[in-house]
């Protein structure tokens, strides 16, 4: 069976590029093509300008690559066609191709599940692609192409060897356990299990800033009403966007707006000011508020200069005092004096954001990981590796042992996708877009 889809977004634009792939693709393609070479005059990696056809009526000019088996993004024979960037054109092609009785609509993410079957990337790389089309930062887009080149993989590779080496041991031994050998020492096995699961737990800890990466640092605009939050929130954004007056209670719901800062991505949200009401919307307001400070990376206290609160907030605060415009305060090193009406102090309250929740100078590290799937798959595998150690230290025979370090090994194999079910691997890629 050949799978098809529109591979670019839907809509508008200069050119639309529609990609194929299973066995006969070329053959099947060329039907449509008026191209006057021969099946096996076909030369790959080259484009061909030429008419589509829809049983002899001309559809649109297009070009048309051909890409060989093993040689093309799915592993599979392929082909792309690039048509005018017109909806229509799009859809008749399409629906030219979908009559063709070898030839189906492809899933979400199936070109890249196929590459993955085929063996030319593993599943942490098949995720990285998605991250990659999902990244909103520089930051986004570091971390899923260095895990997209393998980065990831080589270190989990890394701690495969370890655990294969250790099991290695275990099997020499019980194979000789009857024999006069000198086994290596319990403490010995133990040793390198510990090491196993430092290395593992680096990663393990890594998560926190692997996620801000990909996912943004979240920002938590919260304080007494009217001390200027929502102005703060425009002032980031440099736009009107939310509604700001001098009444107490304006900002109801939580609003969420995205920035970049020096390369990672802010996602700030403004909340409802605290205070005692009784009114039911700014109640429901308020919980939300409460809800967003315990979730946030970091939380911006704003403090209205004029008339500062003695509210304390837990948790990763800056206290961030609004309105100096009107009247100068004296802070501390933890602080911050703005003004949104003049706009002063902005800036420095960004990278101030940046540098309190991750290092502005930090370089991606291979060990950042970002998914918490990953995250997930490893915390089990400590826990897995923690039994076999604990099977060590109790007496056990080196069967149990084995057995333990084996479930150890199918867990941090799951990562990769060697020991992945299909229904997890089906749900990787259902959560990519069509066409990719
Ligand atoms: N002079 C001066 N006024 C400001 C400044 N920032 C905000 N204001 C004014 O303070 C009032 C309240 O501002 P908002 O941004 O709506 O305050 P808020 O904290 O979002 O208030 P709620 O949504 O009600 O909790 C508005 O009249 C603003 O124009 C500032 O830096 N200087
Ligand atoms: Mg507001």
């Amino acid at each position: 069976m050949i799978i098809a889809a529109l591979a670019s977004a839907p809509g508008k634009a200069g050119i639309s590029v529609i990609r194929l792939s299973g066995n006969d693709t070329i053959k099947t393609v060329k039907e449509y093509l008026s191209i006057e070479e021969k099946l096996h005059e076909i030369v790959y990696n080259k484009l061909y300008l030429t008419d589509f056809l829809n049983e002899g009526e001309f559809i649109d000019q297009v070009t048309v690559a051909f890409f060989k088996e093993g040689h093309s993004y799915t592993g599979e024979e392929s082909a792309e066609i690039f048509c005018h960037g017109s909806p229509i054109i799009v859809r008749k092609i399409l629906e030219a191709l979908y009559l063709e009785k070898n030839i189906r609509e492809a899933k979400p993410g199936e070109f890249t599940e196929k590459r993955f079957m085929n063996g030319k990337m593993d599943l942490v790389q098949a995720e990285a692609v998605i991250d990659l089309i999902n990244s909103e930062s520089d930051a986004a887009y570091i971390s899923s192409t260095e895990q997209l080149k393998g980065g990831l993989s080589e270190e989990l590779k890394k701690i495969n060897a370890m655990l294969i080496e250790l099991m290695s041991i275990l099997e020499l031994e019980l194979d000789f356990a009857d024999e006069d050998l000198d086994f290596t020492p319990n403490d010995e096995i133990t040793g390198k299990i510990d090491i196993a699961v430092e290395v593992i737990n680096k990663f393990i800890q890594g998560y926190q800033k692997g996620r801000i990466f990909r996912d943004g640092i979240k920002v938590a605009l919260v304080g007494d009403v009217n001390v200027g939050k929502s102005s703060l929130m425009n002032a980031f954004l440099k736009s009107d966007r939310v509604i700001v007056t001098d009444i107490a209670g304006t900002t109801r719901d939580v609003i969420e707006e995205k920035i970049e800062v020096n390369g990672y991505l802010l996602r700030i949200f403004d909340t409802a000011g605290i205070r005692e009401t009784e009114d039911i919307i700014e109640n429901e307001g308020i919980s939300r508020s409460r809800r967003i400070i315990e979730e946030a990376d970091i939380v911006l206290h704003v403090i209205d200069s004029t008339d500062p609160s003695e509210d304390e907030y837990a948790g990763n605060v800056i206290k961030v005092y609004n309105k100096t415009d009107l009247e100068d305060v004296i802070i501390d090193e933890n602080s911050v004096k703005i003004s949104c009406k003049t706009g002063s102090g902005i800036e420095e309250l960004k990278h101030k954001i940046v540098k309190n929740v991750i290092d502005e100078e930090l370089t991606y590290r291979p060990y950042y990981i970002s998914n918490v799937r990953h995250l997930n798959i490893l915390k089990e595998t400590v826990s897995q590796l923690e039994q076999a150690k604990m099977s060590i230290q109790q007496g056990q025979n080196n069967e149990v042992v084995i057995v333990d370090m084996r479930q150890a090994l199918d867990t941090l194999g799951e990562i990769t996708g060697e020991t992945t079910s299909m229904d997890i691997i089906n749900n990787i890629f259902g959560s990519f877009c069509i066409g990719k």
